[in-house]
């Protein structure tokens, strides 16, 4: 069985998630309760996986490693295709998410005042203009990767919650918003937030 250290409603549902739509059995661990936590992960971060002593780390990274070890319809074969899934995995680890990171680091570490509303909004702005090219992607299909829902949708449907902790505008289309419904509809997602509600009381 697997571990995954979580947080509830952090970056980790997403790969809670997909362990469920891999069928795969999962213990989650919520990183505040976990007292071995800073031994396996020094820098303090989830997602963290455990599978069968090793210890995996980077959200990117777990997912690749999941999809190839599970089979799958998420992950392309090889060639272009797979790059292309490559390229969205990482534009939603590396660019969308740590966008998103900029609210956080701004919240926690700027007084409260015109400054601070003024690096939010700054934030926000780039935040949008990273929906904008994903909406631009799914004039062309359905979902993020294609024709059926990936782990990349449910990443996106994590990510665009986060927004909601900040006094700030941020413009997701319609079309975008549609497909983010459609992740966090997704039983695999449903039960992924379920369990970590339960076990965080
Ligand atoms: N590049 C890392 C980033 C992980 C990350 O930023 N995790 C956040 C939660 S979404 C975290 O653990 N933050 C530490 C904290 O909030 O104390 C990954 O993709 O795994």
């Amino acid at each position: 069985m697997y571990k995954l250290y979580y947080m509830p409603g952090a970056c980790s549902l997403a790969i809670h998630a997909l362990l469920n739509e891999l069928k795969q059995d999962v213990q989650i661990i919520d990183r505040s309760k976990a007292q071995d936590f800073e031994r396996l992960e020094s820098r303090g971060m989830i997602p963290v996986l455990v599978d069968n002593g090793q210890v995996i780390r980077e959200g990117a990274a777990i997912i690749l490693y999941l999809l190839e070890k599970h089979k799958n319809q998420m992950l392309p074969e090889g060639g272009l295709e797979k790059t292309r899934f490559i390229e969205w995995l990482m534009f939603a680890n590396a660019t969308l998410h740590p966008a998103y990171g900029r609210l956080f680091f701004i919240g926690k570490t700027l007084p409260d005042g015109p400054a601070k509303e003024q690096a939010l909004n700054a934030a926000s702005l780039i935040i949008s203009s990273l929906w904008e090219s994903v909406d631009k992607q799914l004039q062309q299909s359905a979902f993020v990767c294609g024709s059926r829902l990936t782990v990349v949708d449910m990443m996106l449907a994590v990510y665009a919650s986060w927004g909601e902790y900040f006094p700030v505008d941020i413009i997701i289309s319609d079309r975008v918003r549609a497909v983010i419904a459609a992740a966090r509809a997704h039983p695999a997602y449903v039960k992924a937030v379920n369990d970590e509600l339960e076990a965080s009381k």
